[in-house]
């Protein structure tokens, strides 16, 4: 009996644990669908083109993660991130390491010489083209066409930036295909604006995050960026004071680093919780004209004011300042976009006459965000945006607040971009997503997130997702793979993590044997051994924010190993004292996890 009381209080507690270790709830295991991005089709000519699905669900599920297809005869596709628009091969490869550029392709000489492939006066012609490349249905000043045939590559873009997603594309061919596939890829983004906004409270990015993030964005074809932590004084609480010193080195150096990665650095400014909007109204609008006059002296050519989070509700004033700064700032100096802004409610069903009244008071250029339902959304679908586009009478530019954590600091995001629905490009000018404090570990979901805004047509999930783990940590990607399925639970999935574990816990629930138990045993090994690569991880950046969290994922692998000997003790009627003295060893662990005050 005594026996039997120390097994059930072990199982409730286990899988109590097991299925909240990322704090979230139970997991719902309702289904995606199951959506198959990219299907390899020969065609008569025996050429095989890679095509989208037409499916228009907003979340997808698709068990198959191989990297990658192997057709036409012996040919390796090779799975290129973010997915291109078409992409078409024939059989055979050009087998060479060297090139001979023409001059617009010199630029890209040294990436190449990175990948192995050098310079030679009788190497492949590689030749780069820039003119307007009316055979895109959209995104043609991003986009670019690629062929490779054994007389050379031709590259022909509208955009220096078409040129520099070409080559990102080449990189990945020439990593993953071996020199050269023969292929023709037509590519360009479905979403103009494809980025991520530093909008989160708590502590704010550090400048060498800042500019790794820039590299991995335009790897990514992510092209915007916007200044706006929550935490830094001079973006918000002392909007008015200036720059100075090594700041100013800082902001030049960051801007000149988002040019060189093709994405564009914006600035935003946060003055609606103190600015005057009465009498003193043109004295504080000067100075926050001095504050942009600043970045924009430092090469800054895209500003955003944000009005979220404080907590006067004054259309009549916010709408002058929006209008003024796009009319008196924008306007008057060279080469800036229009202003993007966010407006005291950002998110709907939180609406007062604020929102009715401000509408018609901004200017028509100046582009305005909108973070969706709820302000976190599970979703967000054409059709919960029809009431903001009809009242703002322009399309929005979507805040996503996810993978953000600053209210839930003590839960990791790292699971893939859901929720969105694949044809909301109808209803948006982009997305910016609004990331965890932890920016390394961010860098997951944000890959996805970029997948998702190129080609949300095509775009899945769970490829996405096994994808970014190759992508960012190539030496531990299918542990990585496995630690995210086990703490992705989020508001964008239903609370869903550990799919995989209660599937066989409650297999093991239904009915003790050796087979369940092995298969949990196994199961919990894997956690651990997980758990030791990613920590063993070249990635040390990503294992330095996620430590703790991989610790407690292995702890539960060990808690779980012990329980299984504890059953089969049990079973095989050991002693109870060899059982106490493991339920002494799982009691240490747990409490060893609960003294972590970071961790659920
Ligand atoms: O979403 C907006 C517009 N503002 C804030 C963000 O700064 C914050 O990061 C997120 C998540 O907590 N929520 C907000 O309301």
């Amino acid at each position: 009996m005594k026996k039997a009381l120390i097994l059930l209080l072990l199982i409730l507690t286990f899988i109590l644990c097991a299925v909240s270790c990322n704090g979230g709830e139970a997991p719902d295991t309702t289904d995606g669908e199951s959506t198959d991005s990219q299907t390899a089709a020969p065609t008569e000519e025996g050429e095989t083109t890679a095509t989208p699905t037409d499916e228009s669900t907003v979340t997808d599920t698709d068990p198959d993660t191989q990297p990658e297809d192997t057709s036409p005869a012996g040919v390796v596709m090779a799975d290129v991130y973010p997915t291109p628009t078409e992409i078409t091969y024939e059989e055979g490869y050009v087998v060479t390491s060297t090139v001979k550029p023409n001059e617009a392709a010199a630029e890209y000489v040294t990436l190449l010489a990175d990948h192995g492939i050098t310079v030679a006066e009788d190497g492949l012609p590689l030749t780069v083209t820039l003119r307007e490349l009316t055979e895109l249905a959209y995104g043609a000043d991003e986009g670019y066409i690629l062929h490779i045939t054994q007389e050379g590559i031709t590259i022909e873009a509208q955009t220096e930036r078409g040129v520099h997603y070409a080559f990102m594309t080449l990189i990945q061919l020439i990593e993953k295909s071996g020199p050269f596939p023969l292929v023709t890829i037509k590519d360009a983004p479905r979403n103009p604006l494809r980025g991520v906004i530093e909008g989160f409270y708590g502590t704010a990015w550090t400048h060498e995050y800042r500019k790794d993030l820039f590299a991995f964005m335009g790897e990514n074809k992510m092209n915007a960026y916007i200044y706006a932590p929550k935490d830094d004084p001079k973006h918000r609480a002392q909007w008015r004071s200036l720059y100075t010193g090594a700041e100013l080195e800082r902001m030049t150096d960051l801007i000149t680093t988002a040019n060189e990665n093709y994405v564009k650095f914006i600035y935003a400014i946060s003055p609606g919780g103190d600015i005057n909007l009465g009498s003193g109204y043109e004295a504080d609008f000067k100075k926050l004209m001095a504050k942009c006059e600043q970045m924009y002296e430092l090469g800054c050519r895209d500003f955003a004011i944000f009005l979220d989070d404080i907590p006067t509700l004054d259309a009549e004033g916010h709408g002058k300042l929006l209008s003024d700064f796009q009319t008196r700032f924008v306007e008057t100096h060279d080469g800036v976009s229009d202003l993007i802004a966010i407006t005291t409610e950002y998110g709907d069903p939180f609406l007062t006459n604020y929102t009715t009244e401000i509408a018609p008071l901004i200017h028509k250029d100046v582009v305005l965000m909108w973070t969706g339902p709820g302000v976190i959304p599970e979703s967000i679908t054409n059709r919960s945006l029809q009431h903001i586009i009809k009242t703002y009478g322009r399309k929005v530019l979507i805040w996503w607040n996810y993978p953000v954590n600053d209210t839930l600091a003590n839960h990791l995001f790292m699971g893939p971009c859901v929720g969105l629905e694949k044809t909301l490009y109808e209803s948006i000018t982009g997305l910016t997503a609004n990331p965890m404090n932890q920016g390394y570990a961010s860098m997951v979901p944000l890959f996805t997130t970029g997948d998702y805004l190129w080609n949300p047509e095509a775009y899945d999930s769970e490829k996405s997702l096994a994808a970014a783990c190759r992508s960012l940590m190539p030496d531990a990607s299918e542990a990585l793979l496995d630690f995210i399925s086990m703490t992705c639970a989020s508001g964008i999935n239903k609370n869903t993590d550990s799919v995989e574990l209660k599937a066989l816990l409650d297999a093991f629930k239904k009915e003790s044997s050796s087979n369940t138990i092995d298969a949990l045993r196994a199961y919990f090994k894997g956690m651990v051994e997980n758990a030791d690569a990613i920590l063993a991880s070249s990635n040390t950046d990503m294992v330095g924010e996620i430590r703790e969290w991989v610790e407690k994922y292995r702890a539960y692998g060990e808690m779980g190993l012990i329980y299984i000997e504890m059953e089969s003790d049990y079973h095989d009627g050991r002693s109870l004292d060899g059982i106490v003295k493991k339920l002494g060893r799982y009691k240490m662990i747990e409490k060893s996890i609960r003294h972590n005050p970071r961790l659920v």
